[in-house]
């Protein structure tokens, strides 16, 4: 049954045009728009997010998952959009051509397809297709998740069977705790570090993520998916490499001003060099003496600094009087806190100089073993990816660093990452201090291999 459409007056023939002009234009900013958007995903040169680049067990799970649906979604896709364009082009109106004639603003060679009501085979089809492929999806999705929430670490030849790490995350950066003989029965870590977390390759280490303050989400692509990290809850969680290299990574649940510079790496060494790694970080600093190159920017650092930050060694309550804040107790919990001085307990919130209610500063005792500072925003080496790609991050210490953005960060930290909030404490503030000063400082801080 066809009919030809002779009353068809919705708009006369200037008025089509210009819809078609004001029309297309608008689909050809959106698709501007799109693009550029797209283009703008991969402008993070210095944090490299790579989800399809899979490097260990758990983000190969992942990956698995990913390309089965995507190339069920695909065939979907070619098939529901290719009709609707077939459909739109097959049956879109015809403007009448110069040698016909028009007639009351309507479209001679217009006809109307041919109708059809209540087809019972199609409407079974197209209800029982998408629900199979959707069941098959869900069934091959809830294996993975299930696969992924599985945190039992396989230990098989594992060489470091015990290594468990408390992985605390705050405003905004990542502090690892580690414990080499698992956390259970353990009342404190071998020892602290910050922002990048070492991991020997091929092994899974077990993970507890947990946070100072606001949530935050632990999120290495290339090594698995996001783990929150809640205030007041500890979350299991596994990270496992098959590749020696340095992996990027990002907070991924907005947790604040510098939510975006809040990043972090993974980075998986040979199972020596985990070894001679671990046997650095647990040592523990002597004071320097009075003549000693560093001994100046030393005190400098006791002066200024300590009451934040510690030195394993250096900055203890024996030699300085200064309160540690290297323990969960002062921050993880405002409503109470215990002066490390004379570790009395009290009750309310902390009133003294050191009050970051964000959480501890990051611990310095081997700063010059990381590759990067402040939350991974900043590079300590410049060339830290390809050195420890190429399985070189223990001499990363020996080459040469950027010093002028290490001085930027002691001249005025939040001027380079948007940090303290004077009112709220967070993040590191700016201490004024000298050039001199800034100079010792770097030269003091980079000789903490
Ligand atoms: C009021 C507390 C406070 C004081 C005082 C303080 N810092 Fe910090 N510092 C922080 C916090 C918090 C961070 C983490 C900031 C971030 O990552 O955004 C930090 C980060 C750093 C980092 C980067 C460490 C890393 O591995 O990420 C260095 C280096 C540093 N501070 C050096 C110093 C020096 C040197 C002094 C003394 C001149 C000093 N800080 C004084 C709180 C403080
Ligand atoms: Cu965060």
């Amino acid at each position: 049954m066809t009919t030809t459409r002779n009353n068809y007056n919705l708009c006369d023939q200037t008025d089509f045009s210009e819809k078609v002009d004001n029309r297309s234009l608008r689909w050809f900013v959106l698709l501007v728009a799109l693009v550029a958007a797209l283009f703008m995903t991969g402008c993070a040169s210095n944090a490299p997010l790579d989800t399809l680049d899979p490097a260990g067990r758990k983000s190969t799970d992942i990956n698995n998952l990913i390309n089965p649906i995507f190339v069920i979604a695909g065939i979907v896709f070619v098939i529901i959009q290719g009709a609707v364009l077939y459909l739109g082009w097959r049956f879109r109106v015809r403007a009448p051509k110069d040698n016909e004639e028009s007639f009351d603003g309507g479209y001679p060679d217009e006809e109307f397809p041919k109708q059809v009501h209540g087809h019972f085979a199609a409407e079974i089809s197209w209800t029982i297709g998408p629900t199979i492929l959707m069941a098959v999806i869900a069934a091959i999705s809830v294996g993975a998740l299930l696969k992924l929430d599985d945190v039992d670490v396989a230990p098989d030849g594992a060489a470091y069977p015990e290594v468990e790490v408390i992985v605390v995350g705050q405003q905004w950066w990542w502090e690892y705790q580690y414990y080499l003989d698992g956390v259970e029965g353990a009342d404190q870590p071998d020892f602290v570090t910050a922002n990048e977390i070492v991991v020997p390759v091929g092994q899974d280490i077990r993970l507890h993520i947990t946070s100072r303050d606001v949530l935050h989400s632990f999120w290495i692509p290339r090594l698995n998916g996001k783990k929150d990290s809640v205030p007041g809850k500890t979350s299991p969680w596994v990270i496992q490499s098959n590749e020696i290299g340095r992996f990027a990574g990002q907070c991924t649940e907005f947790c604040g001003l510098s939510h975006a510079y809040m990043r972090m790496y993974a980075v998986a060494l040979s199972q020596d060099d985990f070894q001679v790694w671990v046997n650095n970080q647990v040592r523990i600093r002597e004071p320097l003496e009075e003549g000693d190159a560093n001994y100046q920017g030393e005190q400098i650092f006791i002066q200024n600094c300590a009451r934040c930050h510690v030195i394993n060694g250096v900055t203890s309550r024996e030699l300085s009087g200064i309160v540690q804040l290297d323990t969960m107790d002062l921050y993880g919990n405002i409503e109470e806190y215990r002066d490390h001085s004379d570790g009395t307990l009290s009750q309310g919130k902390y009133t003294g100089p050191e009050n970051l209610t964000a959480g501890a500063a990051p611990n310095l005792t081997h700063f010059a073993t990381r590759s990067s500072y402040a939350g991974s925003f900043f590079e300590l080496y410049p060339d830290a990816q390809e050195m420890t790609d190429a399985g070189n991050y223990l001499d990363l210490s020996g080459s040469d660093y950027g010093r002028g953005t290490l001085e930027a960060w002691l001249r005025n930290s939040p001027a380079v990452k948007p940090n303290a909030q004077p009112e709220q404490a967070r993040g590191m503030p700016n201490l004024n201090l000298s050039e001199a000063d800034i100079d010792l400082l770097v030269d003091y801080l980079i000789s903490l291999d």
